[in-house]
């Protein structure tokens, strides 16, 4: 037994993980349900280091150092179980299963159960960053026993992402955190990548820039507070040129957004948490409405009303401005929110969860990696029980300058009709986060007047009800 490490699963994400695990000097055991993919994986790529491939899964196993840590990587679901299930065949109590595909975060904390019933360490890794990231450092974050990460940890802290010669990788929380965290990192994602499509639209249906002319404008944004890896590719690809058209790459790309699940899953887990992600809701929504392709054609043949105002841009460098601002106060909106559930997630599940630690491993290797993250660190290593990320005073402040902008651009694409739901809904919950009052008590009462379902008073403790059908007295409640 020689390995360090077991990669099962050798498509994209586990061949790259396996390589790069060698490159940083592991002897890698390989597997993969048929040979032609290992195959391949030592043909192309067998001199990037040391690696011990095997056809059969006890021969896999038998080739691992103990305590054996494996790793997963197969399309998840019904194939996780699959090749776990056939792993413990020949594993023993004590070694590690580590599950790196994108698993549902319930999946995770049902194996964890099971698996640690029958003396097996289960992590359940989030694994951030694509092709690429596999390869040359993701970010990844890990859900287990602490017990586990001791051994594990120090691997996977070598192949991640490094920024500033910290690894964007550390020990999540218990069972399912790590795939919880990496879920709600897809849903940010999601948040992101809507907003950045607004502000494009705005400045083309506005200003009636070329997409080329727009990627400059990313371009330049890139060397602020808003510089990113989607704000980088975003001028890449806006800048970008169809060969067989010689138009706009964006402009013969059909406009029906796409999604493989993990949006849905934030969405969800919110809803059942109370928790308002109205911005990461909103960006799912939205991309299930361009999708909706019979409503988006029967709207269009019923001819429905724009009644717009037509759009007067008087100071084109001011509206660039205003849109940018904008987009910066919304993009902490729904950093905040997600920062949020995860507060939420981990106090529901016993978790734990660092949100200073999310931020800081997500500043490299991930597709949401971004400048600003470290100042979410710093907020939360100022008060790792801050309530609300807009409320820290650097966000506080940074939100609050950017707020006359963010009211013209929303107003003025109402006017226009440009939609522009992730701007509209994060200035919404600005608003409504920071009321004094908020219509609720209206909501309060008429739930009493239908359903007896009682209300708190502003003046004195209690539960209250009015007898509404009766003769309008008040009764406390016991
Ligand atoms: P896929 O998700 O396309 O899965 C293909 C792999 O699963 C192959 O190795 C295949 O073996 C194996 N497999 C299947 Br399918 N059914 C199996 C079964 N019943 N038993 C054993 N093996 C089985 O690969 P991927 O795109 O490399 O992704 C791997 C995991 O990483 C997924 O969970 C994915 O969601 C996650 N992930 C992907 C990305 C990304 O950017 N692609 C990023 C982060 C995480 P075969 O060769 O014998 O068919």
């Amino acid at each position: 037994a020689v390995a360090d490490i077991g990669v099962t699963g050798l498509a994209v994400m586990g061949s790259n993980l396996a390589r790069n695990l060698a490159r940083n000097g592991y002897t890698v055991a390989l597997h993969n349900r048929s040979w032609s993919k290992t195959a391949a994986l030592l043909e192309a790529h067998g001199s990037d280091g040391e690696f011990v491939a095997s056809e059969s899964v006890a021969d896999f196993v038998a080739s691992l150092k103990r305590p054996r840590t494996v790793l997963i990587m197969v399309k998840a679901g019904a194939a996780t179980d699959a090749v776990i299930e056939e792993l413990t065949q020949h594993l023993e109590p004590g070694d590690i299963i580590v599950d790196g595909g994108n698993a549902h975060f319930p999946d995770t904390i049902r194996r964890e159960k099971d698996l640690s019933a029958r003396g097996f360490h289960f992590v359940g890794t989030g694994v951030s960053g694509g092709e690429e990231g596999a390869l040359n450092g993701p970010a990844i974050m890990p859900g287990g026993t602490r017990e586990a990460y001791d051994t594990l940890g120090p691997m996977l802290e070598k192949i991640s992402a490094h920024v500033d010669g910290v690894p964007c990788c550390t020990y999540i929380g218990p069972d399912g955190a790590g795939h919880y965290v990496k879920m709600v990192h897809n849903g940010i994602e999601y948040a992101d990548m809507q907003l950045i499509a607004e502000a494009y639209d705005l400045l083309r249906t506005a200003l009636g820039l070329s997409a080329a002319e727009i990627g400059e404008i990313f371009a330049d944004w890139n060397t602020g507070d808003l510089e990113s890896y989607l704000i980088e590719i975003t001028a890449t690809v806006l800048a970008h040129t169809d060969a067989e058209t010689g138009k706009a790459f964006v402009d013969v790309v059909a406009d029906q957004a796409e999604q493989k699940g993990t949006g849905r899953w934030t969405v969800q887990s919110a809803l059942d948490l109370g928790v308002p992600i109205t911005g990461i809701a909103e960006a799912t929504f939205a991309r299930a409405l361009s999708g909706s392709v019979p409503q988006r054609e029967a709207a269009r043949a019923a001819d429905l009303a724009a009644a717009t105002a037509g759009w007067d841009v008087p100071d084109r460098d001011a509206f660039i401005e205003d849109v940018r601002r904008a987009l910066y106060a919304s993009k902490v909106v729904a950093y905040s929110q997600g920062f949020d559930q995860i507060a939420a997630a981990s106090a529901e599940h016993g978790w734990d969860v660092d949100r200073g630690a999310c931020a800081r491993i997500w500043r490299g290797g991930c597709i949401i990696r971004a400048r600003f993250l470290n100042r979410i660190t710093e907020a939360y290593e100022r008060d790792a029980n801050l309530p609300l990320l807009i409320a820290d005073e650097y966000f506080a402040s940074a939100v609050s300058n950017g707020v006359e902008s963010w009211r013209r651009v929303v107003s003025q694409a109402a006017l226009n009709g440009v939609p522009v739901p992730a701007f509209a809904s994060s200035l919404a919950y600005y608003d409504g986060v920071r009321a004094e009052h908020l219509p609720a008590a209206l909501i309060q009462a008429q739930r009493d007047f239908f359903g007896a379902h009682t209300y708190h008073r502003v003046d004195k403790d209690g539960v209250f009800h009015t007898e509404w059908s009766a003769d309008r007295s008040e009764t406390q409640q016991s």
